[in-house]
C-alpha cells in the first residue's frame, strides 16, 4: 500500500512525539477517527497516565482517552526506536525561549534525531512546534538528508502550526482550521490528505516557510496588539480619561476594529514567546523587527507600571509600599487557567518584594507558587473572617470567573483592579462598596 493509501484507509500508523497540551490532543483525534497511534514521551509519568486510559490535560476526557487506548487504537512509549512502525509523526514538543530570550529548539532538534534514525521510505513527518521561517527546511531538512533518502520522493516532510487554545469551550483540533506547508508538492499532498482525515478545513500554503510565518503573524498580532493597548492605558492615564471606556466605545464599531485589553503584562508560553522566533530570525538577516520588539518592551513593562500604582494608591493612604501587606488577587497567566508560566504575576509579586512589602497571594486555580527568587507562597483563603481586612491593598491582576470580587469590594479597604474587573459588581453593589478602588 502506499502512503496515500494507508492514510485514506485510516491504517497508516500515526507517531506524535511530545503528548503535552498539543500533542495530546492531536493524539486521541487521530485514534477517535481510526487511526493506530503511538505518542512518544520522555515524561514516563505521562506514559503511564496513558497506559492508564488517565488524561492529565483538561481538554482530554480520561473516558475518551480509556476507550481508545483500552481498544487498542492509542499506545504510548519512551522507545523512540518504536518510530520505525510509524508512517506519519507529528513533533508536537515545546519550542521556549532560553535564558538570553533567544530561541530554544533543542527539543524539536532531538526529536528530529530520533525520528531520522529510523526514517524510512514513504514516511511523512509534520513540524507542529512553533518555530522561526525557515527553520524546517534549515534545520530540518539537512538531518534528515543525511540519510540518503530524497524529500518529496522517498519521505515527505511539512510543517504544520499548532493552533490548540486549551479551556476553549468552543474551538478543538477537529473544527480548527489547519494549515500545512509542505516541502514539496508531493509533501504538501501527504499532509494535506493525513489532516484532511481528522480535521474540517485545511489550509494549504506553498512551503513550510510560509506556513511557519503564519503561525508568527498570528501571535504577533495579538502581541503587537496588546502591546498598542498597554500603550492606550498609559496615555489614558496622563489623559484622565477612562481607557475601559475608550476600549468599549471603540468596539462598537463593527467593521475595522478588534478589541485587545489593558493588563498586568503578556503570559502564557506563546503570546510572549513566539513573536521572538520572528524577530531572532530577523536580527540574523540584519532586520529589526520593531513592532515586535516595541511590543515586547511595553508589555514586559506592564508589571512595574502596575507596582507602581500599588506604591501611589498606598501612599495616599499616607502608606510605605516597605512594611504594608499586599494581596495578590488570580496569578495564572490568563483567566480560568492554572497555566503559571511567564506569568505577570510573577513579577508583580518580585517587584513588591524587592519594596519590602509582604505579599500574599489568593488564586482559586492555583494552590502555590514559587517565585524566581525562591520565595514559596500557598494561596490563601480569602473567606476567613478578617482575612480580607488585614491587608493594605488587594490587587486583581488575574480575573478569574471564581475570584469574589464583591468580596473584596466589600472588605478590603484598597483594590487596585487591573483587568477592570470591578466595573460590573461596583456597579451592582454600590452601597456595600468599603474599597477605594484604582484601575490601570
Ligand atoms: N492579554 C491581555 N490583553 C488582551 C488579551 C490577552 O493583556 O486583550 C494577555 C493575557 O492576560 C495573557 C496573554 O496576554 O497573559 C496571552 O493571552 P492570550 O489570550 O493570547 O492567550 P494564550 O497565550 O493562551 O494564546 C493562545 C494562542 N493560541 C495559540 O497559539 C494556538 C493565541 O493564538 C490565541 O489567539 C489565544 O490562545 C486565544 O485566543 O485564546
Amino acid at each position: 500500500m502506499t502512503l496515500k493509501e494507508k492514510i485514506g484507509s485510516r491504517k497508516a500508523a500515526i507517531g506524535v512525539i511530545g503528548a503535552g497540551y498539543v500533542g495530546l490532543p492531536l493524539s486521541v483525534r487521530f485514534a477517535e477517527c481510526g487511526f493506530r497511534v503511538t505518542a512518544f514521551e520522555i515524561d514516563e509519568r505521562k506514559v503511564e497516565a496513558i497506559q492508564n486510559g488517565r488524561s492529565y490535560i483538561a481538554d482530554v476526557g480520561t473516558a475518551t482517552l480509556a476507550k481508545l487506548v483500552n481498544a487498542g487504537k492509542f499506545t504510548a512509549t519512551t522507545d523512540m526506536a518504536k518510530l520505525a512502525a510509524c508512517d506519519a509523526v507529528s513533533i508536537c514538543v515545546p519550542t521556549p525561549l532560553n535564558k538570553t530570550r533567544d530561541p530554544d529548539v533543542s527539543a524539536v532538534l532531538a526529536a528530529v534525531e530520533a525520528i531520522k534514525r529510523t526514517l524510512h521510505k514513504n514516511e511523512l513527518v509534520i513540524v507542529e512546534s512553533t518555530t522561526y521561517p525557515g527553520f524546517t527546511r534549515e534545520a530540518v531538512l539537512p538531518m534528515f538528508a543525511e540519510t540518503g533518502l530524497k524529500v518529496g520522493d522517498d519521505f515527505f516532510l511539512a510543517f504544520s502550526p499548532e493552533r490548540v487554545d486549551p479551556g476553549n469551550p468552543t474551538y478543538h483540533v477537529k473544527n480548527t482550521p489547519k494549515i500545512v506547508g509542505g516541502h514539496t508538492p508531493r509533501c504538501l499532498e501527504h499532509v494535506a490528505l493525513l489532516y484532511g482525515e481528522v480535521v474540517d478545513h485545511v489550509v494549504r500554503v506553498s512551503s513550510t516557510d510560509s506556513a511557519e510565518m503564519a503561525k508568527l503573524l498570528e501571535n504577533t498580532f495579538r502581541a503587537v496588539n496588546i502591546g498598542l493597548v498597554n500603550e492606550v492605558a498609559l496615555m489614558c492615564k496622563r489623559l484622565g480619561i477612562d481607557t475601559w471606556e475608550v476600549i468599549e466605545a471603540a468596539a462598537s464599531k463593527p467593521f475595522g476594529f478588534m478589541p485587545f485589553y489593558p493588563g498586568p503584562g503578556l503570559g502564557g508560553h506563546c503570546i510572549p514567546v513566539d513573536p521572538h522566533y520572528l524577530s531572532w530570525k530577523m536580527k540574523t538577516l540584519n532586520y529589526t523587527a520593531r513592532f515586535i520588539d516595541l511590543a515586547g518592551e511595553v508589555n514586559s513593562a506592564m508589571p512595574r507600571i502596575v507596582v507602581e500604582l500599588v506604591v501611589d494608591a498606598l501612599n495616599v493612604d499616607r502608606k510605605a509600599v516597605n512594611g504594608s501587606r499586599v494581596l495578590v488577587c488570580g496569578v495564572s497567566y490568563k483567566r480560568d487557567s492554572d497555566d503559571l508560566r511567564e506569568s505577570p504575576a510573577l513579577d508583580v509579586i518580585e517587584l513588591l518584594l524587592e519594596r519590602s512589602a509582604t505579599v500574599d497571594f489568593h488564586d482559586p486555580h492555583v494552590p502555590e507558587l514559587t517565585v524566581a527568587s525562591g520565595h514559596r507562597f500557598k494561596s490563601v483563603d480569602i473567606t476567613r473572617p478578617g482575612a480580607i481586612e488585614a491587608y493594605d491593598a488587594a490587587i486583581i491582576v488575574t480575573d478569574h470567573r471564581a475570584l469574589d470580587v464583591v468580596a473584596l469590594l466589600e472588605r478590603a479597604s484598597l483594590v487596585i483592579d487591573t483587568r477592570n474587573a470591578t466595573k460590573a459588581p461596583l456597579a451592582a453593589t454600590p452601597k456595600r462598596t468599603r474599597a477605594r478602588v484604582v484601575r490601570l
